[in-house]
């Protein structure tokens, strides 16, 4: 398919340039590196070799998430969009941005996405997981009461914010002991991701704010396979579970969450998450440099779905959310 668009496709400026590189032994590792650093170079060459007319571009991960000085998160961040407008401006055709956010400063994250949506142009945020903070040793999840102004500020913007892995602390991660395998794209990512996920779903954010559209990659993290059991375990028994939220886990799901394709080029998960959340809500992403671009692309144009369906998850869902035009 020709004009597809991707979404969770990542560079990585010099601050940032050496997370996540554990998972890449050499020589994958300085192809990763290579890939990361390049915008104009091979990476348009594969974007027109393989039909992806557009991504959307995002700082790695862990990056800005990890950084425990909030000052020092805030500043990593503003180079990092700043050098970002730089690479868009110079084709906005081929590239829009996401913000990255210091999460660490709900006010302070709140501005920078307002500068960067209203003076830089960009399309949306995504943010890596939780923030850890130096106060307290703290892992910040953004279902706590001191984000709700953040998240009035997402809506009232009306931009996406996606919400992308990391990895559980060490601390958290005992679960893993002996098996460190498991961390990282294998299971601990979607693990961590999902439930971050059903936090905010639990939390009431959004009764308070209806209209936030939350992307989840990897094809939603495993939830869509985990949905029915969740508010049917939670139903049939009163009073089993209370969470703040007045529907069922469900129905948030459904009217506040995106899902993408980003690293999980399975058809049979394809359409597990076509049958759960439905085609307006599922969209094309590769998760480049960290995943393939022939991978992504040779997969999703011969997958066995329907016409329609292949041009909303490729393109027009994307065009649509991002406001990037109608066709
Ligand atoms: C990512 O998407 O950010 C990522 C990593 C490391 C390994 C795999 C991966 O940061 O998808
Ligand atoms: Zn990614």
């Amino acid at each position: 398919m020709q004009g597809k668009i991707a979404l969770e496709e990542h560079f990585a400026i010099a601050e940032t340039a050496g997370d996540s590189m554990g998972y890449f032994p050499e020589p994958v590792r300085t192809e990763v590196r290579a890939r990361n650093a390049d915008i104009h170079g091979r990476r348009l060459a594969l974007m027109d070799e393989y039909g992806i007319e557009m991504m959307l571009l995002s700082l790695n991960a862990p990056a800005v998430q990890a950084i425990v000085d909030k000052a020092r998160a805030q500043e990593v961040a503003r180079i990092a969009n700043d050098w970002l407008a730089e690479q868009v401006a110079k084709r906005p055709d081929r590239f829009q941005g996401l913000a990255a956010l210091a999460m660490q400063d709900a006010e302070g994250a709140a501005r920078e996405l307002e500068r960067c949506v209203t003076q830089l142009g960009f399309r949306g945020a995504l943010v890596n997981g939780f923030s850890q903070s130096a106060d307290a040793d703290a892992v910040l999840y953004y279902d706590a009461p001191q984000y709700r102004p953040f998240w009035a500020t997402v809506e009232r913007l009306d931009v996406p914010f996606y919400l992308h892995p990391r990895n559980p602390l060490p601390r958290d991660a005992h679960i893993y002991d002996g098996h460190p395998w498991l961390l990282g794209p294998i299971w601990a990512f979607g693990q961590e991701t999902a439930v971050h996920a059903l936090r905010l779903m639990a939390s009431g954010l959004f009764d308070a704010h209806p209209r936030l559209q939350i992307i989840l990659g990897h094809l939603g993290e495993n939830l869509p396979y985990a949905m029915w059991r969740i508010d049917n375990a939670n139903a049939w028994i009163p009073n089993r579970n209370k969470w703040p939220a007045k529907k069922r886990i469900g129905e948030y799901f459904s009217a506040n969450f995106y899902l993408t394709t980003s690293g999980n080029f399975r058809t049979q998960a394809l359409i597990n998450a076509m049958l759960e959340i439905g085609t307006d809500r599922i969209m094309f992403s590769v998760d480049w440099p960290f995943e393939n671009i022939d991978h992504g692309a040779n997969w999703f144009d011969a997958c066995p779905i329907g016409e329609n369906d292949r041009i909303k998850i490729g393109r027009t869902n994307a065009r649509r959310l991002f406001k990037l035009g109608s066709d």
